[in-house]
């Protein structure tokens, strides 16, 4: 016998390829970004979107809980090796919310911009995946102030970086851009099944 045995989650067990290579499963959820956590007067915050869409805009916390709230469970992979499973998201589906805001055919990219200047962008693809949404509650509660509330990014089939906290604008772009961590070092692609996690 060795002289202890890390037990494997039945999860795991069941299915092996749904922790993606190098990554280690947490039940607890890790708080990680660069910067601070802003307090904001949520009677002025309001979710500009821009670029390829019919009209630009900007909505306000009450037009944006108006949206048709849907619910996603999905697994979340940090670049920094934990992984955690079944995380229950609410907010407005990203293909719902891009319909509805009028996104053009020529939008094939989406870039999030987010407090303090901090910037992500994703394939329209990814974006628009069943699984991808803005969130704006965890288990049905309010997102907390350190996981993104009001509003962040949930894109759960790149590394977590991807799922930018604190939306100020989505904007829909027909050329990609590299963010706050692309441009540090981070890859563009981001696949977690791939080990897309550097340059
Ligand atoms: N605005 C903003 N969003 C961000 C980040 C950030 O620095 N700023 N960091 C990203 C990274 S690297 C990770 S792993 C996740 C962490 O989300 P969590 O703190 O809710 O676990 O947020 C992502 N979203
Ligand atoms: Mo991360």
């Amino acid at each position: 016998m060795p002289p202890f045995t890390r037990r494997v989650d039945p999860r795991v067990a069941a299915d092996p390829a749904r922790l993606p290579p190098g990554q280690v499963l947490t039940g607890k959820w890790p708080v990680l970004h660069y910067g601070g956590v802003p307090r904001y007067d949520l009677d002025r915050w309001r979710l500009r979107v821009l670029g390829e869409v019919e009209a630009e805009r900007s909505l306000g916390l009450a037009e944006l809980h108006a949206l048709p709230e849907t619910e996603v469970v999905c697994d979340i992979h940090c670049v920094t090796t934990w992984s955690r499973f079944d995380n229950r998201f609410q907010g407005v589906g990203f293909a719902e919310f891009a319909q509805r805001m009028g996104m053009r055919p020529t939008a094939r990219f989406v870039e999030f911009h987010c407090f303090q200047g901090f910037t992500t962008t994703v394939p329209i693809a990814t974006a628009l995946d069943p699984q991808a949404l803005l969130a704006w509650a965890h288990d049905g509660e309010p997102l907390s102030p350190e996981h993104g509330h009001p509003l962040r990014a949930v894109m759960p089939r790149r590394y977590f970086w991807k799922s930018a906290k604190w939306l100020e604008a989505v904007e829909f772009r027909t050329e990609d851009r590299l963010g706050f961590w692309e441009r540090n070092g981070y890859n563009n692609a981001a696949d977690p099944w791939r080990e897309e996690r550097y340059w």
